[in-house]
């Protein structure tokens, strides 16, 4: 048994505590890890409000350890491919026994048979220190990146999400003339993290992109969409109008049923739309005849995309190496650092929030 610091919630019931616990180490884990950041997104919350089913905890503890986005440096280390020093991202998502989980991809697990770390049966990366196997860690080695990497996490699941749109995108021809997507819309309900990452992709891959929510964003937040080129519409004064000329492609970071509704029905013929977000507590929204009738008619696609394999992680660490010399301003993403004592913030957002994170200790 270790004994740590560690912020703790009793899954699927919710709460949070920073709490002195002993965890077992796993077996053969041939790392010890510290923690330099930690991020916090909506599956936290929602695990600390009680409102994601899917948690729970170890077999045989009574709490969870949070935390799934982190940044660590090696402490100890029996493995040759890593010293002490070296800096990883350790994954969420450990394989279970069927056949995605053994060839790799445990997101694309076909029995729920798996595990994620701070979610779903095993500990998260929130406490002061960790064991780990090697082969669950990607290494951050020779990248300046420095404390970005903390959104090496929330990355990855987003580079997987365009890679489920590059298969859908294949059942018709999606692409301009040109072959490019210059000029075909993405629309991104929501407005935190993951919506800004989802944007900053979209981007690079040429859409128009537009992130919507039912309210007004912050100056701050503004100002970020303006500097990563991504436009922002308040649909609740906007909707009509604003949506008239149609989405090619739609992500919902909202879990808002009534929400993704209403802009599923702004798709384009040969339409994808991507659902992300979860929210076990949203209000309930009835589908029509008619509303089913609109997704086939047009070929519309509607897509679940959860969590990503090891291979997004790297790609997911190309990507952020490479804004950091083409948009400079990546970094204000991160906008709180807090204390790890400091739990207020898994139950309310910081001001005008995009990305908050916990600094452990060991940070420079
Ligand atoms: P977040 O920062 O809470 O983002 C949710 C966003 O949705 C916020 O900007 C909300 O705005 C906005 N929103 C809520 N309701 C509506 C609505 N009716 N219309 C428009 N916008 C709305 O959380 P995050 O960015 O960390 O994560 C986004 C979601 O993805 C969460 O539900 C996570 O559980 C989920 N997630 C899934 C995966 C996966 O599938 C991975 C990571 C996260 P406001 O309420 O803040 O104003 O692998
Ligand atoms: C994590 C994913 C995980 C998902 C579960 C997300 O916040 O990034 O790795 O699969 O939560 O819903
Ligand atoms: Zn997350
Ligand atoms: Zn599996």
């Amino acid at each position: 048994m270790t004994d740590v610091w560690a912020v703790v919630t009793n899954a699927p019931r919710g709460g949070v505590r920073y709490d002195h616990v002993s965890v077992e180490p796993p077996d053969d884990a041939d790392l010890i890890l510290k923690p330099l950041y930690t991020g916090i997104c909506g599956t936290d919350r929602g695990i600390v409000s009680g409102s994601l089913p899917f948690s729970y905890n170890p077999r045989g503890y009574n709490f969870l350890v949070l935390g799934h986005e982190s940044v660590c440096t090696v402490v100890e280390s029996k493995n040759e491919r890593f010293v002490k020093g070296d800096i990883v991202v350790p994954v969420v998502r450990r394989p279970g026994g069927c056949v995605n989980c053994r060839i790799g991809r445990p997101d694309n697990c076909s029995d729920g048979d798996k595990h994620e770390a701070g979610i779903t049966g095993l500990h998260g990366f929130m406490r002061t220190e960790f064991a780990e196997k090697s082969e669950f860690v990607v290494p951050v080695k020779n990248r300046t990146i420095g404390r970005l990497a903390v959104l090496t996490e929330p990355l990855k699941n987003v580079v997987k999400a365009f890679e489920v749109f590059e298969i859908i995108s294949k059942r018709s021809v999606y692409h301009k003339q040109d072959s490019t997507l210059t000029g075909k819309t993405c629309c991104v309900i929501g407005t935190g993290a993951e919506a800004f990452l989802y944007g900053l992709v979209a981007k690079s891959l040429g859409f128009n992109v537009i992130l919507t929510n039912r309210h007004p964003v912050t100056d701050y937040k503004t100002k970020m969409l303006e500097s990563f080129d991504l436009e922002f519409i308040n649909y609740s004064e906007d909707f009509d109008r604003s949506f008239s000329s149609g989405i090619d492609l739609l992500i919902d970071t909202s879990g808002d049923p009534g929400t993704i509704l209403k802009f599923t029905k702004r798709l384009n013929y040969n339409g994808i739309a991507i659902l992300f977000g979860t929210n076990g507590r949203a209000k309930p929204s009835t589908i029509t005849g008619i509303d089913i009738d609109y997704i086939v008619e047009r070929n519309i696609t509607l897509a679940g995309s959860v969590d990503a394999a090891k291979v997004h992680y790297y790609r997911a660490l190309d990507y952020l190496e490479e804004w950091s010399f083409t948009i400079p301003e990546i970094g204000n993403m991160i906008t709180g650092e807090y204390d790890p004592n400091n739990v207020k913030i898994f139950t309310q957002k910081g001001p005008g929030e995009i990305k908050s994170i916990i600094r452990w200790g060991n940070a420079p």
